[in-house]
C-alpha cells in the first residue's frame, strides 16, 4: 500500500541513507571487479538516489506492478543494474549472497535487468528510451483502477536523447499522470563523451516544464534534498514530476569520478583496493 512519506527527514534517517549508499557502492564494486562486468560509473552515479528511494519511499513493498495501490520502480537506464540489485538486496528483497550470481549464466542478475525472476524487478531494460513509456502505462493503469500507487522511473540524461522519452513526456501530461515520477541522473557524461559533445540536453528542468511537467533540479548526492524532492513528488496531485538530479558519474571514488573511461571499464586489483579504502572511509 502506498503511504505518504514525511516531507523532511531526521538525523537517523539521513544516517540510514548514508550507510545504504555506501553499501550499494561497495556491493557494486565487488560485482564489477569480481565478474569483470557491469558499469561502475553509471551505478555509482545513481547510488544516492536509489538509497533514498528504497530506504525511504519504496521500502520492501514494490513487488507487484499490477497492484494499483503499490508503488513501482523502473530502471530505464538498465546498464545501472548492479546498483539496483545492490539496493534491492540491502533493503531485503532477496539475500545479499545472491549478488554473487551477478553476470552468471542462467541467473536473473544479468548485466541488464530481466523481468520475471528477481523480486522487485518489474521490467526488463537495457535498450534505452523505453522506461518512461512503460511507466506511463503502469501509472495510467493504476489510476484507472483507482489506486494510490506511484510509478518512479530512473533515466539517464544521455538516454533522454531518445525521442521516445519526449513522446512519453507528452502522454503523461495529456493524461494528467500525477502519480508518475521521472528521476533523471544528470551526470552529463554518456558512453563515449560528454552530453555537450554528443547531443546536449541543455536545461532539462526547463524542457520538462515546457512539456507541462512539474520539474525541479536538485543535488543528486544530497540525501536530504533527494528526500524532500521525492516527498513533494509523492504529494503532487496535478502533474507528473521530473526530478533532474545533478550527479557526478562514478561518484564515491576519486579514481572513477567524472571520467568517461569508467563508463565501460572494470576495476583492476589496484583500482579495487583503492576504491574499497575510499568507500570504507566514508
Ligand atoms: C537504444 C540504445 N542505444 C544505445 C545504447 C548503448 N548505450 C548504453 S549506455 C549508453 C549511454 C547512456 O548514457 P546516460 O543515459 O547518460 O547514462 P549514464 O551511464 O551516464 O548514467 C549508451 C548509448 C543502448 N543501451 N540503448
Amino acid at each position: 500500500m502506498s503511504k505518504p512519506a514525511a516531507r523532511s527527514c531526521d538525523g537517523r534517517q539521513l544516517e540510514y541513507y548514508r550507510s545504504l549508499s555506501k553499501a550499494i557502492r561497495l556491493d557494486v564494486l565487488e560485482m564489477t571487479y569480481r565478474k569483470k562486468a557491469g558499469f561502475i560509473g553509471t551505478s555509482f552515479s545513481c547510488a544516492d538516489v536509489l538509497a533514498v528511494l528504497y530506504g525511504g519511499f519504496l521500502g520492501r513493498e514494490a513487488l507487484h506492478p499490477q497492484d494499483p495501490d503499490e508503488n513501482t520502480f523502473l530502471l530505464s537506464k538498465g546498464h545501472g543494474a548492479s546498483a539496483w540489485y545492490a539496493a534491492l538486496a540491502n533493503v531485503g528483497y532477496f539475500p545479499r549472497e545472491r549478488l554473487s550470481e551477478f553476470n552468471t549464466s542462467g541467473s536473473y542478475l544479468g548485466v541488464h535487468p530481466k523481468r520475471g525472476g528477481l523480486p522487485g524487478v518489474a521490467a526488463s531494460s537495457g535498450s534505452l528510451g523505453h522506461g518512461l513509456g512503460l511507466g506511463c502505462g503502469l501509472a495510467q493503469a493504476k489510476r484507472i483502477r483507482g489506486g494510490a500507487g506511484r510509478v518512479c522511473v530512473l533515466l539517464g540524461d544521455g538516454e533522454c536523447n531518445e525521442g521516445s522519452v519526449w513522446e512519453s513526456a507528452m502522454f503523461a501530461v495529456r493524461f494528467g499522470l500525477s502519480n508518475l515520477i521521472a528521476v533523471v541522473d544528470r551526470n552529463r557524461l554518456q558512453s563515449y563523451g560528454s552530453d555537450q559533445d554528443v547531443l546536449n540536453m541543455g536545461d532539462m528542468a526547463v524542457k520538462f516544464q515546457a512539456f507541462g511537467w512539474n520539474a525541479v533540479e536538485l543535488d543528486g548526492h544530497d540525501h536530504r534534498a533527494i528526500h524532500a524532492a521525492l516527498a513533494n513528488a509523492w504529494a503532487e496531485k496535478e502533474r507528473p514530476t521530473a526530478l533532474i538530479a545533478n550527479t557526478v558519474k562514478g561518484k564515491g571514488c576519486s579514481l572513477f569520478e567524472n571520467l568517461v573511461l569508467w563508463h565501460y571499464k572494470w576495476p583492476e586489483e589496484a583500482h579495487y583496493l583503492q576504491a574499497r579504502k575510499e568507500l570504507e572511509g566514508q
